[in-house]
């Protein structure tokens, strides 16, 4: 699937703003034929933007269960045999789409582009009532999981992610015209050594490839699937060299039917023994574990703030960041791309760990059982996988797919879960690293999936959730797991380790909470980290304060951040800035 854009053969336009937006408590509207009519006492809402923060009830913040959004469109004058397809960058989580009287479309999973061809059910011309259905309650065929129980006072969503279950549409939503034959896929692969290799899913026709260089000159025309780049200028970290890639479909006249570009760099990744490589020389990873988390907007994308987020990373000396615990709108990868940053892409499996060991209390179940974690989920899990690779295979900034956050890798079943999806991403995508973040439980003796990882992605809080104000024996404890780790001779990503830092509450003594104690837990492990060779990476968790469900382990949200969810630096973030200037 190919994101819209504007081409000579395409039109492309977004449908932001406010819409009609209702609850829908007791999931009366598919019965009452919401969509057959305006929405009735309605609220108005924006996309992009989850709903839950933009009242001021706690109800509504907290609100799961089925939702409406209504919005009337224009539909324009098309050319003849042009097609009109509705576009979706995201909805949290499921959702079915109505046009008029019409159900078109449904989907789940809320961090992924899916689209309708709508030329069918609408004229040229006319006015359109677009109505979306949608549903933010999580299950154990979701990604990510969650579980509906009952309570003395009614229904209870839980869930084992450490995030706010924001819902919405959170990324823009898009009309565009294509022709009848069209263009359906892309794919470009570039290397460090000037191949690029191409393909084009396409409905008939031939394609040819027109490579241009940043200035607009022409580079190569190819209508094989490969072609070879003399002299050619290499994508880097913070000097990222971006070429375009210019699709054309030919119709059996010869005449072009359908354009499309795609940015591509020249960069190749590999794992050698414990070391990582970006085009042939050493890299080391610097920079955080994320979240698209912002004030009231919630998991709205917004590129104000993903503008700035990325001038805090540089200014950081980072060069990475992971995007945990799911995709990210796809304007942070065309804009790593841009910037030059690594990017770990994560899929939305976070909380397959259900046991009473995480972070938070609950009660104890076996992660994979036919009541929890199952086929079913693992089939969800593979879907969103292949759509995920599918979205940004493109992108040279990212350089490893994440399977999984912590899940639980250490239980009975977790082998027979993972190694199909490992196989199928590697199948997927030869040219990338694949890993996981492998949580504090599933220490190297009983892990059961990091053999099939590149790289060894961990999370640990010693000196935090254990040892808690113990940093040298936090110290003692990282090291004895670092050094078991570095026998399997892959690279060591530190993929989370941080501490919650209340944003100016200062202590001669350091307790924990304090800024303080965020810098000198921090320098303990890059001290750590400095000992052991294989450690290849460090990602600070995490960027930025965010919100949470509320806990007795979260004050306001999750404060593990260099940085309040306003953006203002904490003592520690100087700190490792230094750090980062010099590694
Ligand atoms: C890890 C999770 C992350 C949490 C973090 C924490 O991967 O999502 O936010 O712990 O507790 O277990 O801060």
């Amino acid at each position: 699937m190919l994101k819209p854009q504007n081409t000579k053969s395409r039109t492309a336009w977004t449908l932001e703003g406010l819409w009609h937006f209702k609850l829908d408590e007791n999931d009366i509207g598919v019965r009452e034929k919401w969509f057959e009519s305006k929405l009735q006492d309605a609220r108005m809402v924006p996309s992009s933007s989850s709903f839950n923060e933009l009242f001021l009830s706690a109800d509504i913040k907290n609100y799961f269960g089925p939702f409406w959004y209504q919005k009337v469109v224009k539909i324009p004058y098309l050319k003849e045999g042009d097609h009109i397809v509705l576009y979706f960058e995201s909805v949290t989580h499921f959702c079915d789409v109505y046009i008029d009287d019409k159900h078109v479309l449904s989907h789940c999973g809320g961090y992924l582009p899916f689209e309708v061809d709508l030329s069918e059910y609408v004229s040229p011309e006319s006015f359109a009532r677009l109505t979306i259905r949608i549903d933010n309650t999580l299950s154990f065929e979701t990604i990510p999981p969650g579980h509906v129980t009952e309570t003395s006072c009614g229904k209870k969503l839980e869930y084992w992610h450490d995030f706010f279950n924001y819902a919405g549409i959170h990324r823009p939503v898009w009309l565009y015209t294509r022709p009848e034959d069209f263009l359906k896929d892309i794919t470009v692969y570039s290397d460090s050594s000037g191949n690029i290799r191409f393909s084009a899913d396409a409905t008939s026709g031939s394609v040819i490839m027109s490579l241009y260089d940043k200035e607009g000159r022409l580079v190569v025309s190819e209508v094989k699937d490969k072609a070879h780049i003399d002299n050619v200028i290499l994508w880097q970290p913070g000097n990222a060299y971006l070429y375009e890639a210019r699709f054309s479909l030919l119709d059996n006249d010869g005449k072009a039917c359908d354009s499309y570009s795609v940015r591509t760099g020249f960069r190749t990744v590999e794992a050698r023994g414990n070391k990582l490589f970006l085009n042939g020389h050493e890299i080391y990873l610097k920079g955080f574990g994320m979240h698209e988390d912002i004030g009231i907007i919630g998991k709205g994308h917004n590129d104000a703030y993903m503008v700035h987020d990325f001038e805090i990373l540089k200014w950081m000396n980072a060069n990475s960041f992971r995007t945990s615990h799911y995709p990210y709108s796809e304007s942070v990868l065309d804009y790593a791309d841009e910037m030059g940053f690594l990017v770990i892409d994560e899929t939305p499996a976070v909380g397959l760990n259900l046991i009473n060991g995480g972070i938070f209390p609950g009660a104890d179940m076996k992660t994979f059982s036919k009541n929890t974690i199952t086929e079913k989920t693992q089939a969800v899990h593979a879907k969103v996988l292949e759509d995920l690779i599918d979205r940004d295979k493109n992108h040279p900034s990212v350089i490893i797919w994440s399977i999984a956050n912590e899940p639980a890798s250490q239980e009975e079943g977790a082998d027979k879960y993972f190694e199909p999806l490992f196989a199928l991403a590697r199948k997927l995508d030869p040219t990338r690293l694949l890993g996981f973040a492998n949580m504090g439980l599933a220490t190297p003796d009983i892990c059961k999936v990091t053999k099939y990882s590149d790289v060894i992605m961990l999370n640990r809080y010693f000196g935090w959730y254990s040892y808690q104000g113990e940093l040298s024996e936090a110290r003692n404890v990282l090291k004895k797991e670092l050094e078991e780790w570095s026998k399997n001779n892959k690279p060591i990503i530190m993929t989370e380790y941080g501490a919650d830092t209340l944003s100016g509450l200062r202590s001669f003594s350091h307790e924990m909470w304090t800024e303080e104690y965020q810098v000198d837990f921090l320098n303990i492990y890059h001290s750590v980290f400095d000992e052991v060779p294989a450690v290849a990476g460090e990602q600070i968790w995490t960027f930025a304060d965010f919100n949470t469900h509320e806990g007795a382990m979260r004050v306001g949200g999750n404060r593990k951040g260099l940085f309040t969810r306003d953006r203002k630096p904490k003592l520690a973030a100087y700190e490792v800035r230094k750090r980062w200037l010099s590694k």
